[in-house]
């Protein structure tokens, strides 16, 4: 059977766009079709300044949120990254494998190296090397298919890259995993910043839909969405980019096709209630969910400790096996 794992990263209030992006296939399909791992993946959080409660607060709340979103325990795995040691034990061993350079061309590390730097920050080692650990993340459980938004296939080809590079020094070890992405709403852009990802660690409140937002936020942030000067209502990704957007949201959330929806409006006001009603309605039984589980905390950390040991016992066979073939004495 196909084996699927991914993961989100609890460094701001889940947004719309790790939903249309990820989140909801996860739940409609992946789970479904395929043997899937599921992760919060807090080790992440920790290559950017932040505030350790918060970080424990937002683990919570997201692994709430997976299965608010629909990810059932009797279908999948879904646990803590840090709750199984094996990540961070195959982390170092990739890290012996990687470069320096393939490092520093990843896109998200020069993005986000200039953010904590524009913040008065450093830069944390470990933004660097993240990739390698999101490489481990992905190559310990024999992953064949990693369903990801846009913006982490990058990430997923150096897992590829690495998987291939140790099998060929070291003997066959790592199942060589591939990107999966979305047909639509691979990249949901921040409403106020129509060129930037809608990111949930950025800065700009008003452009990003969470997905607990209330309805009325909702309608309110949609509504004041930065489009253009113009009149028509077309679908062109690189002239009219937050037109583009909302008719992809509109797209993702109503099934429709981005251009063809545009054919049904002659005004950005009436495309923008459609969209922020649609969005509204998609969030709505995830909120209602959610809501649910935070008055049931208990079953919440009974899935995650469940879902650490299942995971544990898939990742280990797989580690010790990179551990041997590298070089590492077994234990005695
Ligand atoms: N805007 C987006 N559009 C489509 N997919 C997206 N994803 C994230 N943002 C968008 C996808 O959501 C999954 C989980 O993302 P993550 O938690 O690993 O974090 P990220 O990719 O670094 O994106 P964020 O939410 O913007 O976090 P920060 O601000 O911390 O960088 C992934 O599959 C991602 O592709």
């Amino acid at each position: 059977m196909t084996r699927v794992f991914s993961g989100v990263k609890p460094t701001g209030h889940l947004t719309l766009g790790n939903y249309l992006g990820a989140m909801r296939r996860w739940a409609a399909e992946d789970q479904h079709r395929s043997d899937a791992l599921f992760c919060v993946v807090d080790l992440h959080a920790l290559t950017v300044d932040h505030d350790p409660a918060r970080v424990r607060r937002l683990s919570r709340q997201a692994a709430s949120l997976l299965l608010a979103a629909g990810l059932d325990p009797e279908s999948c795995t879904v646990f803590v990254q840090s709750h199984v040691d094996e990540h961070a034990r195959l982390s170092y061993v990739l890290e012996c494998v990687a470069t320096d350079g393939e490092m520093r061309r990843m896109i998200q590390y020069k993005e986000k190296a200039v953010r904590e730097r524009g913040r008065g920050g450093s830069v944390r080692l470990s933004l660097l090397t993240y990739p390698v650990l999101m490489a481990a993340d992905i190559l310990a459980y024999g992953t064949d298919e990693v369903p990801v938004g846009e913006d982490q296939t990058q990430h997923v080809e150096l897992a590829r890259d690495l998987a291939v590079r140790f099998n060929q020094r070291y003997g066959h070890t790592f199942v060589v995993p591939r990107a999966t992405g979305p047909a639509v709403a691979a990249r949901v852009m921040n409403l106020q910043e129509p060129a930037s990802k809608m990111g949930k660690s950025d800065d700009t409140g008003p452009g990003i839909v969470y997905l607990l937002d209330e309805p009325d936020v909702v309608r309110k942030k949609v509504g004041r969405a930065v489009t253009d000067s113009g009149r028509d209502v077309v679908y062109d990704r690189e002239e009219r980019a937050g037109l583009a957007n909302l008719l992809e949201i509109l797209a993702a959330c109503t099934g429709g096709d981005p251009a063809e929806l545009a054919g049904g409006y002659d005004s950005y006001g009436a495309l923008k209630k459609d969209t922020a009603e649609a969005v509204v309605e998609v969030l709505r039984p995830v909120r209602q969910r959610h809501q649910e589980l935070c008055a049931d905390p208990g079953y919440v950390e009974d899935v995650l400790r469940d879902g650490a040991e299942k995971a544990r016992a898939m990742a280990r066979p797989t580690v010790d096996a990179a551990y041997r073939a590298i070089g590492l004495l077994p234990p005695v």
